[in-house]
């Protein structure tokens, strides 16, 4: 299996609920090494721009609300098989429907404020990862 990246952010839920050393720890456990990493807060622009893929979807209005509404935190991961393997450490999108001992399992609150994301690609990974970070800032 190759070495390769994928894309998180700690979703504002996940940030006001006091979850990011809890959330940080397990991705470190599970074998993920930080390449990038910083706490920001986006703007309605830059969500409208990074979930531009679901904006004829009915939940796309809420999305971007809730996705602006404080600080997330931002990180590039490096791991073999990165973007699945973190898709498994997250769980499924509906909290409802995640494995025991996911992520979103343990921290989301439904199916919108699911306290994580998670690159779905390799290509789209390198995609987010660059939205969010300079090439100067990822080691
Ligand atoms: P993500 O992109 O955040 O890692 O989540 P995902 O791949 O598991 O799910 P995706 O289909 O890409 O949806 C992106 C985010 O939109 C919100 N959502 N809300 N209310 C709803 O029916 C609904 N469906 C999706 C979630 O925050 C989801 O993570
Ligand atoms: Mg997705």
């Amino acid at each position: 299996m190759a070495t390769n990246r994928t894309f998180t952010m700690l979703k504002p839920d996940a940030v006001e609920n006091g979850h990011t050393g809890a959330i940080l720890e397990k991705i470190n456990a599970a074998g993920f090494r930080i390449v990038a990493l910083k706490k920001t807060q986006m703007t309605k622009a830059d969500a409208e721009t990074f979930y531009a893929v679901h904006n004829e979807r009915p939940f796309f209005g809420e999305l971007v609300e809730f996705m602006t509404r404080g600080p997330i935190v931002a990180a590039i991961l490096e791991k073999d098989n990165a973007v699945d393997d973190f898709r498994t450490l997250i769980g499924a999108t509906n909290p409802a429907d995640a494995a025991e001992g996911t992520i979103r399992k343990l921290y989301a609150t439904s199916m919108g404020e699911n306290a994580v994301h998670g690159s779905d690609s390799d290509e789209n990974a390198e995609i987010e990862g660059n939205f969010h970070f300079s090439g100067r800032e990822q080691f």
